[in-house]
């Protein structure tokens, strides 16, 4: 047999929600609580009744205790500041709430009217994570909704990088991941996006990345871009001698680029490189440059076999 529930008095659940009996009374008149008479003719209400209730008025118990349940800790007050239009904060306040549709729409939405898939997250995801990153500072937010909205954002983001038109199989191939030290997913997937939706065949290797697979990786891979995405340095020596290490194993005419918060002013002269960028905007400019520069010394390369080959056949 299943277990009674308890049943509860408007008299009770007025005290649990610091309101008063005649408004549970209406509430219960009026079906907003459903609640059954005793044959005495008293309301009562069970407490899935009471939760279905406060799910829909977006009301919480103030005073559990009274209703003999455990006192639970206050609900989180999900308002995350940022970019100041209202789809910003639309899209803030449902990253943090957990609402992936909302956030999805948004995209679109921004998407549809114009913007390109990396000026859409960047506009509104790369907004938000901050926003929530400075919530969670002044303790508005709680942990455990800073990491579902990072979870949202990395799905948000594989969302719009499915979306895209297939690259053709043979566009310049770029891959990228940000360094052993840095646990950070979102920028390196974002640098993915971006480069894919500007026509390259690019795969991101993720964070934390050791750096000999690093360096195997671009042995491997042959590309002809490599990103590093950096948000965060243990040790900055290490991290230098590392990442100019990585970059002396690349061929001459292989295209390193570097971003991320962590890459600063006084970082940035000690590592070599050959372009650094801010933002997603940025690098979305540069590798169109890239991208046309790339499939330019390919079609000299091709002309110049077909002379090498129209030659040597003349030879025979
Ligand atoms: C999520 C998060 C985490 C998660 C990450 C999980 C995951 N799976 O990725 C985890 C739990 C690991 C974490 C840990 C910590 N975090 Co944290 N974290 C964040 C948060 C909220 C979001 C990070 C993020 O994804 N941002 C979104 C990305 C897309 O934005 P972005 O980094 O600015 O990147 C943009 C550009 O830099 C550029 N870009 C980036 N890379 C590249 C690469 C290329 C090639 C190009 C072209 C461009 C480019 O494009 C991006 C889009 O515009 C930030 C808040 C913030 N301001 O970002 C805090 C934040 C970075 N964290 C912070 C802190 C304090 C910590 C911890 C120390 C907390 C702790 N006590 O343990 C640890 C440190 C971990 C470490 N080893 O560094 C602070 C850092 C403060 C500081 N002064 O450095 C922040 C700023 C929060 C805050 N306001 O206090 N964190």
């Amino acid at each position: 047999m299943a277990a009674e529930q308890p049943l509860f008095s408007p008299k009770q659940v007025a005290c649990a929600l610091s309101v008063s009996e005649s408004s549970v009374k209406r509430w219960c008149d009026c079906g907003a609580i459903p609640s059954e008479k005793t044959a005495g003719g008293h309301r009562k209400i069970t407490l899935e009744a009471l939760q279905s209730f406060l799910a829909k008025s977006n009301r919480n118990i103030s005073c559990p205790e009274t209703l003999g349940l455990p006192k639970m800790p206050p609900t989180r007050v999900v308002c995350v500041e940022g970019k100041n239009s209202p789809r910003n904060q639309t899209f803030r306040d449902a990253l943090a709430r957990g609402e992936h549709d909302v956030c999805r729409r948004l995209l679109h939405e921004m998407i549809n009217e114009g913007a390109t898939r990396s000026q859409a997250a960047e506009c509104l995801i790369a907004d938000a994570m901050h926003g929530v990153g400075h919530a969670w500072q002044c303790d508005q937010i709680d942990v455990y909704q800073e990491r579902r909205a990072c979870d949202m954002a990395l799905r948000l983001i594989f969302d719009l990088s499915s979306s895209l038109p297939p690259v053709p199989d043979d566009a310049p191939l770029a891959i990228g991941g940000s360094p052993q030290c840095d646990p950070y997913q979102l920028p390196t997937a974002l640098v993915e996006l971006t480069l894919r939706e500007a026509g390259w065949r690019a795969t991101s290797l993720g964070n934390q990345l050791p750096l000999e697979s690093f360096i195997q990786a671009t042995a491997d891979c042959q590309p002809q871009l490599v990103w590093l995405s950096v948000s965060s340095i243990d040790d900055e020596d290490t991290f230098v001698a590392n990442q100019n290490r990585m970059a002396a194993s690349l061929a001459e005419d292989v295209v390193l680029l570097v971003g991320g918060r962590a890459l600063t002013d006084s970082i940035r002269p000690r590592l070599r490189f050959t372009a650094h960028c801010d933002s997603l905007r940025q690098l979305a400019d540069l590798a169109e440059i890239l991208l046309i520069k790339c499939e330019h010394s390919r079609s000299q390369l091709c002309q110049e076999r077909a002379v090498h080959t129209a030659a040597t056949t003349h030879q025979k």
